[in-house]
């Protein structure tokens, strides 16, 4: 554990470079990015997923007590965000910025990269603080690599609401991305609050112990995506092929096809994976 405490995230422009930005993630874990996207953009994209959110229900249906606390009582988790806003899919899906900061990470490192999930989390008047945990859990062999392991999840926490301290601003523990022992996910009183305006986002490492927050607010609701990418030869979360019909994959550009598992990926040494008869997934899909 870090000796100095940090009492705040380090904020930084969307003008920004790639460089700036990692070398405070590399530091600090994370960094709020202000203003990634307009007032404009915000405000389309959550009219596009109302009516949808406003259709399922708080809470997940696990028999696992501990996936159903991570998903949050009054918590809404909606997936397939590519289809449902057609805003995220043709402006924020391959932004350019959060496409060159993935490129710095993996391309070097692992080859290729793909979308993990781009999931609309709403966190509900009462629900409680989320268990703290590092994003790179997902793929439990790197837990015990520790800092030394590459970088096999970014997050990019797109804020649809303001993010306060009260609604459930996700907490964050500064530095614990360099800590020697990813078994220690911290403990609350070392988290930080990601404050953020709608529009902001909150840019951080698969290495990061973080959580949402608790939402104490007698009736305001919490609304942001968790827009994550990992390398191409993890397994995402979503099942995007399933989900995003071929119609829509065909209006993307083809960075953005490869993204969400209509082309093929071809990692660091490999000599490709999700393909067909050896060729391109793309070329047999007519993409
Ligand atoms: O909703 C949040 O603020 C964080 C959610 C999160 O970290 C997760 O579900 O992995
Ligand atoms: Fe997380």
């Amino acid at each position: 554990m870090s000796a100095t405490k940090a009492t705040s995230l380090c904020r930084i422009a969307a003008s920004a470079s790639v460089e700036e930005i990692l070398a405070v993630v590399a530091e600090q874990g994370g960094v709020v990015i202000e203003g990634l996207l307009s007032q404009d953009q915000v405000r389309r994209i959550n009219a596009e997923i109302d009516p949808v959110i406003g259709a399922i229900a708080a809470g997940s249906t696990h028999d696992d007590e501990f996936i159903r606390d991570f998903h949050g009582v009054n918590t809404k988790r909606l997936t397939n965000l590519v289809t449902h806003s057609k805003t995220f899919r043709e402006e924020i899906l391959d932004h350019p910025l959060v496409m060159a900061i993935a490129d710095a990470i993996f391309l070097e490192e692992s080859g290729t990269y793909w979308l993990n999930t781009a999931q609309v989390i709403q966190i509900g008047p009462g629900n409680p603080a989320q268990v703290l945990h590092r994003d790179l859990e997902q793929f439990h062999p790197f837990i015990g690599m520790g800092p030394a392991g590459p970088e096999v999840m970014i997050n990019f926490m797109i804020a649809l609401t303001d993010y306060t301290e009260a609604n459930g601003a996700t907490r964050v523990i500064p530095g614990s991305n360099r800590w020697d022992d990813y078994g220690d996910r911290g403990l609350p009183e070392d988290t930080v609050a990601a404050e953020m305006s709608a529009g902001d986002v909150f840019f951080f490492s698969g290495k990061t112990a973080h959580g949402g927050g608790a939402n104490v607010t007698e009736g305001e609701y919490r609304r942001g995506v968790a827009f994550a990418f990992q390398p191409g030869y993890l397994v995402p979360e979503e099942a995007f092929p399933f989900l995003i019909d071929r119609s829509i994959a065909k209006t993307l550009s083809p960075r953005a096809q490869q993204l969400v598992g209509f082309r093929s990926h071809f990692p660091k040494g490999s000599p490709g994976v999700w393909q067909v008869d050896y060729s391109e997934l793309g070329d047999y899909l007519g993409l």
